[in-house]
């Protein structure tokens, strides 16, 4: 069931704006865009978990960077964790993020982010679209890449560290991590506790200090309104993986750039699903 929040103060003035917690169904579009629809390519950013909250919080982020034209379509899934915290909550949230992805081919989408630094269901995600479909956790890693020499991640909780770790070897950039710290703040309570920014600020300072880290990642969805006042305080990047990966998939698409069709990212075969997963035998049918 999505949840709802109350939102927590934003780090600074200027911060990203807060958007309007509540009333809005899973998918979200900008209330305050221009008369004239935009009508170029459609990016779907799904957050795998199901608050809604996070997710008006990740489309308000994605709308931020995305260029004029572009459309951008948060949504969360109607299925899976309401945060992603464990590899239990991941390996869950997965049928729902390819749901997703399954229901934005059906609507055109021409490309995709998976909005948790987890990046979970990546690879399948990619076997179903058609146009790229990028990670926060590997779009922020990346980006790091081409701004400093090194690079350290705040995340929520300890026990997300090992992911992370795990991440930036999949993504060949771990000689470039310093450091993947905790301000153990539990997801959900990025949003309502008041001390969250406070914990998550002296993580980056720790990670700029001791780690002598040159870039910062933010390591959850959640702290995607906390970049620019963040870089702001600290004097070095910091980079929020919704903003980087949003600006990825539309730089890929603006190349006229899809998933390679051949190879391990090939449609899926067909083949009979059992049980609760029934309808995800035939990929290309999304359930109604
Ligand atoms: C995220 N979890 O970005 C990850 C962060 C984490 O629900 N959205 C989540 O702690 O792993």
């Amino acid at each position: 069931m999505p949840t709802t929040q109350v939102r927590r103060p934003a780090l600074t003035p200027g911060a990203a704006p807060a958007p309007e917690a509540g009333a809005r169904s899973a998918a979200t579009t900008d209330p305050a865009a221009p008369s004239a629809t935009p009508t170029g390519p459609l990016i779907r950013v799904i957050n795998p978990n199901t608050s809604r909250a996070m997710t008006e919080l990740i489309g308000a982020c994605a709308r931020q960077v995305a260029g004029p034209g572009t459309r951008v379509e948060a949504v969360s899934p109607s299925m899976g964790p309401a945060s992603i915290e464990s590899h239990y909550d991941e390996a869950l949230a997965v049928p729902g993020v390819l749901a997703e992805v399954a229901r934005g081919e059906a609507a055109g989408a021409a490309g995709y982010v998976i909005a948790c630094f987890g990046d979970p269901g990546l690879d399948a995600a990619r076997e179903l679209a058609r146009g790229p479909v990028v990670g926060i956790a590997e779009a922020a890693m990346h980006a790091a890449s081409l701004l400093g020499r090194s690079f350290s991640v705040v995340t929520t909780l300890a026990r997300s560290r090992g992911r992370t770790w795990d991440l930036a070897d999949r993504y060949g950039l771990r000689a470039l991590c310093r450091g993947v710290r905790a301000c153990e703040v539990p997801v959900l309570e990025l949003e309502t506790d008041p001390l969250a920014n406070a914990k998550i600020l002296t993580e980056c300072r720790a990670a700029v200090a001791d780690d002598e880290a040159e870039v910062v990642l933010l390591g959850c969805a959640g702290m995607a309104d906390l970049c620019q006042a963040l870089t702001a305080e600290l004097g070095v990047p910091v980079i929020d993986g919704v903003a980087a990966a949003t600006v990825l998939v539309e730089g890929l698409i603006r190349l006229g750039l899809i998933t390679s069709p051949r190879g391990e990212y090939a449609p899926p075969p067909p083949k009979p699903y059992a049980g609760l997963l029934a309808r995800f035998g035939a990929p290309t049918q999304p359930s109604p």
